[in-house]
């Protein structure tokens, strides 16, 4: 790979991608592919931490898969792959595991409120993922991590560990970097906007998914939830008309003062219309891709295998770094 920095992201496969995941994630990942080396994954193993349906897990991966090519990754330029193709983060995750402390997990906001939702399966998997994200990012050390603002506490324990590993070991790990965009970092939920815009909610309403079709999208804007007042301007308190101001700005390219004068005067019908319409044309060719990638199975699968091939390459020099710098004894 050429002398670039590197950028590693991964995405859960536990559904379709919702309009947060694109807007806080995924389209910045398309772009960065010219000037940075990328590393792009579907992360299937910590989709587990949570139950899933094998046939459905199955099925989401690929989904998910076709996805990313059809949000703009493209395989030739970026490395594309799954998780569990990959040894090497699992390994790594076990020697960083015992680099992390108990106290550290227990203070993670996702693990308490994803324990908090599932009560009855508060498995380890789920308390130690954020260190298998670290491996993630360290197998490849990686100096840029494209993520919504959600997973900044976890990128933060993810240097915190690093830091500790480079203090035990001597220098090795980089200490990556979030890389959070300005607007649109965190998409609410358009049925309870103080919440997160989630793959898991289960109230369809909320979530924008990037395959619903026009008509869908529409409905779905129209039943936003806003407040009792009628001016569209962005202003604390304003939850749900933010929300649709945040979306808006992100899929056009108009800032706010921009926005709040082409809706002077206007109600909050007409904005919900145009937010819907906005979208809808906007996430049109990634439903287009898709309906085609998704089609060419052999295709897929050429490309995740030599996703995998190239990503277990990478990875396995620095995880048998890290394996020499703990003392385990070479095999060859
Ligand atoms: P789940 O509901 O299964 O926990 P999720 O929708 O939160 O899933 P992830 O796979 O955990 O999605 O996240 C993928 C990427 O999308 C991450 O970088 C995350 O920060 C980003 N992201 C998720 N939801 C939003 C959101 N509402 N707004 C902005 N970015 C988001
Ligand atoms: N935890 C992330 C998904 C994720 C990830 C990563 C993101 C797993 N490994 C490595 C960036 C880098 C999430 O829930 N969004």
């Amino acid at each position: 790979m050429e002398n670039k920095k590197l950028i590693f992201s991964g995405i859960q496969p536990t559904g379709t991608f919702t309009l947060g995941n694109y807007i806080g994630a995924i389209r910045n990942w398309g772009p960065l592919q010219d000037e940075y080396n990328c590393i792009y994954c579907v992360v299937d193993m910590h989709a587990i931490t949570v139950k899933q349906g094998p046939v459905k897990l199955r099925q989401s991966t690929m989904n998910s898969y076709a996805l990313l090519m059809a949000c703009g990754i493209d395989p030739e330029k970026s490395i594309l792959f799954i998780q569990s193709h990959v040894k090497t983060h699992a390994e790594l995750s076990w020697v960083l595991g015992c680099n992390t402390q108990f106290g550290e997990l227990s203070r993670m906001t996702q693990f308490k409120d994803k324990s908090q939702r599932h009560p009855d399966d508060i498995n380890s998997g789920l308390f130690t993922y954020p260190v298998l994200m670290a491996a993630d990012i360290l197998a490849y050390n990686a100096d840029l991590v494209p993520v919504g603002v959600d997973q900044k506490q976890h990128l933060e324990l993810a240097r915190n560990i690093a830091q500790r590993f480079n203090q035990r070991y001597g220098d090795f790990f980089t200490l990556p970097e979030p890389y959070i965009p300005k607007v649109g970092a965190k998409v609410m939920s358009l049925q309870d906007p103080t919440k997160k815009m989630s793959k898991s909610d289960d109230n369809p309403n909320a979530v924008i998914l990037i395959l619903d079709d026009k008509d869908t999208i529409i409905r779905k804007f129209k039943r936003a939830v806003t407040d009792s007042e009628a001016e569209i301007c962005y202003r604390e308190g304003k939850d749900g008309i933010n929300n649709l101001m945040t979306i808006y700005s992100s899929v056009t390219g108009k800032d706010f003062a921009a926005i709040e004068s082409e809706f002077a005067g206007k109600g909050y019908g007409d904005f919900k219309l145009a937010v819907g319409e906005a979208v809808a044309d906007h996430l049109e060719p990634v439903r287009t891709e898709f309906a085609r990638i998704s089609q060419d199975k052999a295709f897929l699968k050429k490309c995740y295998t030599e996703g995998a091939e190239k990503a277990l390459r990478y990875s396995q020099r620095i995880v048998s770094k890290v394996y020499r710098k703990v003392g385990f004894v070479d095999k060859t």
